[in-house]
């Protein structure tokens, strides 16, 4: 098939699954064509079946603001005309949903049917697209795409809830390409550039925005440091970093925490870290909870939206009330102690096994052979 994917370039969690979705697809001998404005940032270099279309944005003086949804449709059009695409993949419902239609009917006007698949991810729904300013085109949108798909149970149940959506919503989880040979790396020098031999490795991923809240990972980690040595590793950057900062100097802890910024590639990172720390206030999937287990991580998390579906209790880790900082300081000690440790990395990777490459994509294949026929 030839497959259009319209997605955010960026290190968020809906560019790097769409990204990973196109890189398995042309692996399988699709054709993939990338539509955003730059390129993405887990694409890497040349790969067969695989192409890139940037979207330049205007920069008209007249323009307050860049008109970027008109550019997208626009480049739409003419992919899909050249390119002979036969769907439109888009990740995201803002603005790439809505984008997606307008091509859609640009190209019926030119006599080219092109069908559509919309994939929710999160905020799309649960904060920015149920803002009033937003809901009546994520709405129609969502009903206009030729099908709907949603990270999680708890996803497609928040988008019923909040919107009056017509269309199915197929659940088509999260997923990650398992490196079977990691268990023969030696870390251990990795490790030693962070922490000392007898501390622990705390380590949280993310943009660093509120509902992340960054904040409780440090509280948190001031009462795990009270009583095992440990190092806590951020990676990652955004606006509640510079909070964070402050928070741990207020605490007189910057000597055992380390801010990394934004890293291309978090795996490095996560395979050293004994315990992935993810307290958001909310969350569809929690997808570094997921990149964190597959190379045998414990996830300490909150139990909102769609991470109880990812992070099982007393398992794969540990989950509590959001802001519930005590608990989860508790659940991180017990995850930490020598004779529990090993056992919960194993049980990580376990669970991740059930979010196989494998396992997921024919479920997307599935949905775009129905629409193509
Ligand atoms: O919705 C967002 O906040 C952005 C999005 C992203 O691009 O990072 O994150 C969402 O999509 C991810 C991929 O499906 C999920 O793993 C994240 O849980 C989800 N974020 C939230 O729900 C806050």
């Amino acid at each position: 098939m030839r497959i259009g994917i319209v997605l955010y370039p960026t290190f968020g969690g809906s560019g790097v699954v769409a990204t990973e979705l196109g890189k398995a697809l042309a692996k399988k001998g699709h054709m993939i064509h990338f539509i955003t404005y730059s390129q993405p940032v887990r694409l890497g270099g040349f790969k067969e079946n695989v192409f890139y279309h940037e979207v330049s944005v205007s920069d008209y003086p007249l323009f307050d603001f860049q008109p970027y949804e008109t550019e997208l449709a626009s480049k739409m059009v003419d992919v899909v005309k050249y390119e002979k695409l036969d769907l439109i993949h888009v990740h995201y419902a803002i603005p790439h949903a809505s984008a997606a239609f307008m091509a859609k009917q640009i190209l019926a006007t030119q006599g080219i049917s092109i069908p559509f698949v919309t994939t929710l991810h999160g905020t799309d729904i649960t904060l920015v697209g149920r803002d009033p300013s937003f809901e009546p085109v994520i709405t129609f949108c969502i009903n206009q795409s030729d099908a709907v798909t949603a990270v999680s149970e708890s996803l497609k149940a928040d988008t019923f809830k909040h919107f009056n959506v017509q269309n199915d919503i197929h659940v088509i989880p999260n997923f990650i390409r398992l490196n079977k040979d990691s268990a023969k790396e030696d870390l251990a020098e990795t490790r030693g550039l962070y922490a000392k031999e007898n501390e622990r490795i705390l380590c949280h991923v993310s943009n660093f925005r509120k509902v992340k809240r960054v904040e409780d990972v440090i509280k948190v980690f001031a009462k795990v440091i009270k009583s095992r040595p440990s190092k806590l590793i951020f990676v990652g950057d955004g606006p509640e970093r510079y909070h964070c900062e402050m928070l741990c100097r207020e605490l007189s802890l910057c000597e055992h925490i380390l801010f990394l910024g934004k890293v291309r590639d978090t795996s490095h990172v996560l395979k050293i870290s004994d315990a992935f720390m993810l307290p958001s206030e909310t969350e569809s999937f929690g997808l570094a909870a997921l990149e964190a287990m597959a190379v045998g991580v414990p996830v300490i998390s909150s139990n909102t939206g769609g991470i109880p579906e990812v992070n099982t209790h007393g398992f794969s880790g540990f989950l509590s009330n959001v802001g519930d900082v005590e608990d989860m300081a508790k659940n991180t000690l017990h995850v930490l102690e020598e004779q529990h440790l090993s056992t919960f990395k194993q049980n990580a990777k376990k669970q991740a096994e059930k979010f196989s490459l494998e396992q997921v994509l024919p479920l997307y294949e599935k949905i775009y052979s129905k629409l193509v026929q």
